[in-house]
């Protein structure tokens, strides 16, 4: 099968809480390359515009507002079925639903503060990917 890539965000709640060591050693262990990686603080307007999907969601001004309470790493991952796995090791959305030694399931304090990001799908991969890191940065 084909090298895929997806977006990882590690939040400014891990970052805070000092995981962004255990949360890349993780990733690694997981077999993916990490192609890329920036630590950054997120504009308002930026994260408006990278969670636009969830604009009319009741939790939209607070996830807007953790995003960007603290700086965040961005990491585009490389493996075969990059989206699928790196999902899978993230674990659920709730670190409550999350399986026992995912990501989320060992640092997220809960829905909104849970400590990854990942994308969804090959196409908003792409699409997050080329929010954080230009053509030639990926070369
Ligand atoms: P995920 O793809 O697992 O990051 O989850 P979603 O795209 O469904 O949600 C994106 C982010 O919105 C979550 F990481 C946290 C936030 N969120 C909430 O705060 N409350 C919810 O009920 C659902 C999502």
């Amino acid at each position: 099968m084909a090298l895929e890539r997806t977006l990882g965000i590690v939040k400014p709640d891990a970052v805070a809480k000092g995981h962004i060591g255990e949360i890349l050693t993780t990733i690694e262990e997981n077999d993916f390359r990490i192609v890329q990686l920036k630590m950054l603080r997120l504009s308002i307007q930026g994260t408006e515009a990278f969670y636009a999907v969830h604009k009319a969601r009741p939790f939209f001004p607070d996830l807007v507002a953790f995003m960007t309470e603290g700086p965040v790493v961005a990491a585009v991952l490389e493996r075969e079925s990059a989206v699928a796995k790196w999902r899978e090791v993230m674990g659920a959305t709730n670190p409550a639903d999350a399986r026992e030694g995912t990501i989320r399931k060992r640092f997220a304090s809960s829905i909104e503060r849970n400590c990854v990001h990942g994308s969804d799908a090959a196409e908003t991969a792409a699409q997050e990917i080329s929010f954080f890191f230009s053509t030639a940065e990926l070369l």
